[in-house]
């Protein structure tokens, strides 16, 4: 893990969110957005991760350290008001069971900084509710988020539901459990699987899916 990362899990596990506040927009001086979701932030949570493994900090610990990356992450979305009506619709989401959205509130930090009018439904959306959200307001693409590697097959599960729409909305599968997975396979028409976010910014402005050396078996 890098130093930065290292010191805001220091101040997360202290509570301090105004020194952890400040790291972050000092850093944001001289670097994008996404590196610091991905190279900063990412590494620092999952460090929290092990610790709380080991038993080195307890769940308190962890809640705390989660709820001030949530606002450091919170103040850094750009918020926008909608400039024109024509910006393409991303609707964000963690299927039923999943509890850890930071990484989706990153996901959709991203598509606002390129200019997409996003709906943030968060995780543990069941997907009958999911669906009849999609179909009222048709986004483009939908973005779903797993943790855990035994939430694949609902993912799978979700991707299936939402391409079978009227609208084939592009799939966007993302986060650690599907990071993870490795089995080589090829994604199923309209389900992009990104591993990381420098990839899903590529998407987002160029189109260019990602070259993975592996994918999941969805
Ligand atoms: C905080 C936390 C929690 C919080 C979540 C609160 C919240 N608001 O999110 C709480 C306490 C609820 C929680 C609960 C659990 N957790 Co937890 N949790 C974590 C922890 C420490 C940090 C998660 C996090 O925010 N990471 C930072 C984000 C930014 O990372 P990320 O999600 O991977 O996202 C990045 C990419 O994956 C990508 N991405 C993510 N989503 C998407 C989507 C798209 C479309 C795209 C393109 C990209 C993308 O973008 C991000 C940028 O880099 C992790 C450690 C870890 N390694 O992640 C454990 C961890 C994931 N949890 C773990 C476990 C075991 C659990 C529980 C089962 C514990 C329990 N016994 O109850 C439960 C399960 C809850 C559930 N039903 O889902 C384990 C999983 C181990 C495993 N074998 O898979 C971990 C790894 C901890 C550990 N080391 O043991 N957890």
């Amino acid at each position: 893990m890098n130093s930065k990362s290292k010191e805001l899990a220091d101040l997360f596990l202290a509570g301090d969110e105004k020194q952890a506040l400040q790291l972050v927009q000092t850093y944001l001086e001289n670097h994008t957005k996404d590196e610091l979701y991905q190279l900063v932030l990412t590494p620092a949570m999952y460090w929290i991760g092990e610790l709380w493994e080991k038993n080195i900090i307890t769940v308190a610990d962890e809640h705390l350290a989660t709820a001030i990356c949530d606002f450091v992450v919170s103040v850094t979305e750009v918020r926008r008001p909608a400039l024109n009506s024509h910006k393409k619709k991303v609707m964000v989401l963690g299927p039923e069971g999943e509890d850890h959205y930071i990484g989706l509130k990153m996901v959709s930090s991203l598509f606002k900084e390129n200019g997409w009018e996003v709906q943030y439904l968060g995780p543990n959306l069941p997907l009958d509710a999911a669906i009849d959200s999609a179909n009222r307001w048709q986004p483009e693409v939908i973005a779903l988020s797993a943790a855990l590697a035994y939430r694949l097959p609902i993912l799978k599960e979700y991707a299936v539901a939402f391409r079978a729409l009227d609208f084939k909305p592009t799939i966007i599968l993302g986060g650690r459990a599907v990071s993870l997975a490795n089995w080589p396979a090829s994604e199923p028409e309209g389900t992009i699987i990104v591993k990381e976010l420098d990839q899903l910014k590529k998407w987002i402005q160029t189109g260019k899916e990602p070259d993975n050396d592996f994918s999941i078996s969805i």
